[in-house]
This record gives structure tokens, sequence and C-alpha cells, in this order.
């Protein structure tokens, strides 16, 4: 036997993360259009900005944008989300932030499972929205009961997923053979299904309650219901997707068009309407249609710090306060407007974001840095005498706000309705089995490490001279 006959969990993810969008494309033939659509506007962008270009060739960070993508699934039972993250820890992914949406409406809680440390991110960094349904949020208590009984008898993973997570567990990893299968056997899960599980009137009762509710509860898994990739210009693609057949949402997501982007941007396409079949008496077939499967793309930009965060959170009430923008479009320019007037108020520079300590940056040593033996400076004057270099930390999670804006979007307009806001991280972290990781310590940890590397090579140099 070799030394490590273990196939790397970075690249078992990449290799699901890959199996997944094949899947996708064949299941959601719009995004393979949005994937042409999303290639050509990266490509154009990197050529024509060079700057742009060269800060994520000198981050490492070019070839992983190509194969990036995020997807979503929503789970119906605790015991599912505690399996859910056995399996996404065979692929190095970890479950980082906690998101409640009960406040914008929709009955979940949710994580996200993604890679968290920097070469893991840059080989690949899959990342999966995962929500928990509420039924918590229920008010019909017959329904509530009839739901969790229908949950209770499905089996979302087949028997040798199960078996290949236990496999991984006890021997610290899976060998080649046993990684190939359990990409196949993983996949099974995100599969769309279109028989449901229960009957016509059922899901009917379900959907009247929240189309969310039907949408896990009648079928046999958490079909992934999209797959996001990035793209380094989200109103051009936004600008596009008419030309290529696709009807974008009319607003986009999260912060205003700017020189330097923060956070997250997205904007996505409506559910379609898919043929479906409930289950009718004596084992027949009732034709009918459901909306779960939509599209989305999203750009990111620099992690921001908690004083960062802060006033993006004030600066978006702010805007939704003067502006709501409303689930038609109607009042999307005049909402778009609002949001670019009040957020001249966030500092649009690298560098004063920096200084001013609202974003996370990665610092490195320049050429001229390396070669500056002898030169002792802090690290402010090491950045003016070009010795040390920084470049934004790309911001790897999600935004409450907007995920119920896409949410909303796919669930229409007629969707909307008002839960006590009940967010509940502890009940949460119990059905999940483990605590989930808080996204700033992360990044504030890269940051650290980077000053760090930095500093010592500069002040060694002053010490060996
Ligand atoms: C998840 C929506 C959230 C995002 O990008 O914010 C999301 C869902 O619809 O299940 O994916
Ligand atoms: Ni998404």
């Amino acid at each position: 036997m070799t030394e490590n006959p273990h196939v790397h969990a970075d690249d078992i993810r990449s290799r699901f993360s890959a199996a997944m969008s094949a899947m996708y494309r064949d299941e959601v033939p719009a995004y393979g259009t949005l994937m042409s659509l999303v290639a050509a506007v990266n490509a154009e962008t990197l050529a024509a900005d060079p700057v742009l270009r060269e800060r994520l060739e000198a981050t490492g960070s070019l070839d992983r944008i190509s194969e990036e993508r995020h997807g979503a699934i929503r789970l119906g039972t605790p015991a599912e989300l505690s399996m859910m993250r056995r399996v996404f820890a065979v692929m190095g992914m970890d479950p980082v932030g906690y998101y409640d949406l009960s406040t914008a409406g929709v009955p979940v809680h949710s994580t996200a499972f993604r890679p968290v440390g920097e070469e893991s991110l840059k080989r690949n960094p899959f990342r999966v929205f995962t929500s928990l349904l509420r039924l918590d949020l229920i008010a019909d208590e017959a329904l509530r009961e009839e739901a969790a009984a229908v949950l209770a008898t499905r089996r979302i993973f087949t028997d040798e997923a199960v078996a290949l997570v236990e496999k991984a567990e006890r021997d610290g990893g899976l060998d080649e053979t046993d990684a190939a299968r359990f990409v196949c056997e993983v996949l099974e899960t995100f599969r769309w299904h279109d028989h449901a599980i229960v009957s016509a009137g059922m899901y009917g009762r379900l959907h009247d309650a929240h189309r969310l509710i039907a949408d896990v509860v009648s079928f046999r898994g958490p079909h992934i219901n999209h797959l996001t990739p990035r793209t380094l210009d989200i109103d051009k693609v936004q600008a596009r997707m008419p030309q290529e057949g696709i009807a974008p949402k009319a607003v986009v997501e999260g912060p205003p068009t700017r020189r330097c982007p923060i956070l997250l941007r997205q904007t996505s396409f409506k559910a379609l309407d898919e043929a479906v079949s409930f289950a009718g008496p004596d084992g027949s077939w009732q034709k009918g249609s459901h909306t779960a499967r939509f599209g989305e793309i999203e750009q990111r930009g620099v992690a921001l710090t908690p004083k960062g965060r802060a006033l993006y959170d004030q600066l978006l009430s702010e805007t939704r306060a003067r502006v709501r923008p409303a689930a038609d479009g109607s009042n999307a320019a005049e909402y778009e407007a609002a949001l670019a007037d009040v957020f001249k108020a966030f500092p649009d520079d690298w560098d004063d974001m920096r200084k001013a300590g609202l974003g996370y940056f990665s610092y490195s040593l320049t050429e001229k840095g390396r070669a500056a033996s002898g030169r002792k400076a802090d690290l402010e004057t090491a950045i003016e005498a070009g010795l040390i270099r920084f470049d934004p930390i790309v911001y790897e999670d999600f935004l409450p706000v907007s995920a119920a804006g896409i949410f909303q979007s796919n669930l229409g307009d007629d969707a909307t309705q008002e839960f006590a806001a009940s967010p509940n991280q502890l009940m949460f972290e119990r059905d999940l089995g483990v605590a989930v990781l808080d996204e700033f310590a992360h990044y504030a940890g890269i940051e650290r490490a980077s000053l760090e590397i930095c500093l010592t090579i500069v002040n060694m140099a002053v010490a060996a001279e």
C-alpha cells in the first residue's frame, strides 16, 4: 500500500462540484446558457481590466473563478441536517455562519457549508447554502403534524452514501474507488424527482400554508434548487440576460455598483414551472406542476470587518426605509438610485477602506520587499515604500437580506408572510450536531497570518543585518 491511500477532501469536493454542475446542466438547460454568458463576460472583464487580472493572478485566485459556484438545498428534519453535515465534512466543507430567514417571512434557518482554509478555497470554493425547514413556525397544528409524518418516512441518502460516510469517518478518508462511489451516491440526494410523495390535495394544503413548505415536504429528496456561477461584472450579465432569453429579477441584491466591490451582489431568474406527478389513489399518478428551481449569479467583493458590516447593514436599512423594493420590480430604478445615493457614505477606495478598518486585506511582500534586506519599517511605511502590498480578501459567505430577496423572488409576490422574528441558533446547532463557525474570526485569521509572515521577514532582514 502507498503511504496515503486517501483522496484529498479538496479533490472529492472538486469532483462533486463538477458532477453536480453536469447534472444541473442536464436538468435545467438555462443553467448552461447562464454559464456561457458568465464565462464570456468574465473573459471580457479580465481583458479590459489588467489591474484586476494582475490582482487575481498575484493572489492565486484567478483559476478558481471559472470553477466557482454555490448551490442551495432545503432540508426537512434535524436528522437530515446532521447527516448532511457529515456528508459535507468528507468533502472538506464546514458549516459557517447562521442565517435566520424567519424575519423575512421564510420559515427556515440556514448555514453555508464551505471550505475554510485558504488553500482549500483556492483549490475549489464550492459552497452549499443549506436551510432547515421550521415547522415550529407553522400555525396550523394538524398540518404541521401531517408534514412531520411525511418527512419522517423519507430517506434522502442512499444506504451506500451513509456507509461511505461512516467509512470515511472511521478511516480518516476514502480511497480512489470509494471516493468515486461517494460522489455518485451523494449526487442522488440532490437529484430532481418529478414524482411527489404526497397527494395533490396534501400538496395544495402545504402550498397554501407556505410554498416553501410544499417544496420541502412533497418530494423524496432536497433537490438542488440553483447553482450559481461567479461573475466579475454582475451588471453586465444582468443587462445581457434578456438577449439570451432569460428574464432576471428586477433588482440586484446587495450593495450597489462600486469601483471597489464589497461583500456580495446577486441576481436570479425566476423559478421554472415544471411538470410533476402527485400520488393518486391506487398507485395512479395525477399530473401537476411545481416551481422550485431557478438560476442565480453572483459577484463577490471584499469581506467586511464587523465595523464595515455594521455600516453596510445600516446603509442597507436606510435605503430600504426610503424605498422598499417591490417584488414586481415596479420601483426598481427608484430603489437603485436610493441605494447608490445612500452608499456614498461607504468609502470606495481600497486603501481608504483598509485604513478605516472596514474590510479585511491580505498582505504580501513585493519583489522589492523581498529584496529589501536591512530595511526596518512598520506596516504603513513598508506599504508606502512599496515593500508590502495588500489585496482584498474575498467574501466567501452570504447575506441574509439578499438570501431573503432571492427566496422571495422565487416564491412569488403572494408568498410574503409575516412570522415573528425568532432566530434560534442554539436549536439549529443542536440539530446540526456542532456549532457553526464564525465568519469574522475566519477572515481576521487570514489577515493576521498574512501580516505576520510579512512582518517577520521584514524584521528578520533587519535582525540579520
Ligand atoms: C436559498 C436562497 C439563498 C443565496 O445565494 O443567498 C441563496 C434557497 O432559495 O434555498 O442561495
Ligand atoms: Ni444562492
